[in-house]
């Protein structure tokens, strides 16, 4: 087997055979509101419930000065140390510097990153252990980027709130603006992945069966040659605001025009954010808004770098379905639970789990 080179033509069809094709169904929502905040409420309630997953653009986090591109230099410095420099911020347990091992059930990436709680006291405790030449400097610039990112999560919060008519359309935003609610900052870089063979002609057929194929059975392109950066899985929490670098990688599973889902790949998109529902928000509109599979698959000759928050409630917030969500015609999907409860069962199982099944009512 002969290695190509980044640029080869043979390197390039290889890629092209692992990877899905972009689809124009990923959705995009101009945040700036063009037709009023009326329409734009409406449309992020539609696109949550029928894809769980958008394109925020105009979305009014300054890059690529500011909180972000602060952060992006940080983290992309802290990523360049020696291992053993990381390594003093680790092992995630669950949260601090990881590499390749996610969670505490065997599940692997290609990939090294940092897990810190949201909540400043917890960002400067931690810092303490990740950049030693300047700790405060690297907690501000973190705390200022959450604060941005926050802003934008509750925006996005009260918007679904308005277009799905709550009583309390800050219901959700207010979960996450609790002092003591337990949002993280997860940092995420990808090694580049230069180390595809040339494939021979048998390669070519069996991978072009892959790409064919839907998800849940043959979809995972790692059978040859791909690397799973992160493997697929929903979020468990109630929002996640994923911003990279121009390196593509995400893939989310959207139901296609037939009907059945299929993994899309998203192209990158480095000015805007990724907006995705988590498991909480599922159960609280009682399964009307969906909490989005989505997984990383490295194939760049690039690092791939992203920035993702999870804004999640208080541990001992109770998730059970918003009156408004439970009808006749819609009985409760799920019963009610502590965001504690719910960490506890998701650390207890594999990434891919499906965890919100343990929830539902029979
Ligand atoms: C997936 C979403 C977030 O990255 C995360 C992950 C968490 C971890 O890395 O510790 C988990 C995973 C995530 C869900 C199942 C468990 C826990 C790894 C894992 C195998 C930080 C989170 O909140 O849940």
């Amino acid at each position: 087997m002969v290695v190509p080179s980044a640029t080869t033509p043979a390197r390039q069809e290889t890629v092209a055979l692992l990877l899905p094709p972009p689809s124009p169904a990923i959705p995009t929502v101009d945040m700036s509101a063009p037709r009023g905040r009326g329409a734009l409420s409406r449309q992020v309630a539609r696109v949550c419930a029928e894809q769980g997953f958008f394109r925020a653009v105009n979305h009014g986090v300054p890059m690529p000065a500011g909180p972000a591109a602060r952060l992006d230099a940080a983290t992309s410095a802290f990523f360049a140390l020696p291992a053993h420099d990381k390594q003093r911020a680790g092992p995630p347990s669950p949260l601090g510097y990881g590499c390749r091992s996610i969670g505490f059930n065997g599940d692997v990436g290609e990939l090294e990153y940092l897990l810190l709680h949201a909540n400043p006291a917890a960002v400067a405790h931690r810092a303490a252990s990740i950049n030693t030449s300047d700790p405060s400097r690297f907690s501000s610039v973190v705390n200022e980027y959450v604060e941005a990112v926050k802003q934008l999560a509750c925006d996005i919060l009260d918007l679904l709130g308005e277009g799905l008519g709550l009583k309390d359309p800050r219901f959700f935003s207010k979960l996450i603006t609790e002092t003591d609610s337990d949002s993280l900052l997860r940092i995420n870089h990808y090694p580049p992945s230069c180390t595809i063979h040339k494939l021979d002609h048998d390669d070519k057929c069996k991978l072009k069966r892959i790409a064919r194929t839907k998800a849940g059975n043959g979809g995972n392109p790692t059978v040859v040659g791909g690397r799973i950066g992160f493997g697929e899985h929903s979020d468990p929490q109630i929002l996640s605001l994923l911003r990279a670098n121009d390196v593509d990688g995400l893939q989310v599973l959207l139901p296609d025009v037939e009907g059945k889902d299929g993994w899309v790949q998203v192209p990158a998109d480095s000015s805007a954010f990724f907006v995705n529902v988590g498991d909480l928000l599922q159960a609280l509109t009682n399964g009307l808004l969906v909490s989005v599979r989505h997984r990383v698959i490295a194939t760049a000759c690039r690092p791939r770098l992203s920035t993702i928050y999870f804004a999640a409630p208080p541990l001992h917030a109770r998730i059970s379905a918003l009156p408004e969500m439970v009808t006749a015609g819609t009985p409760r999907r799920y019963r009610s639970f502590t965001w504690a409860e719910y960490k506890k069962a998701m650390y207890s199982l594999r990434l891919s789990h499906s965890r919100l099944e343990l929830f539902h009512v029979d």
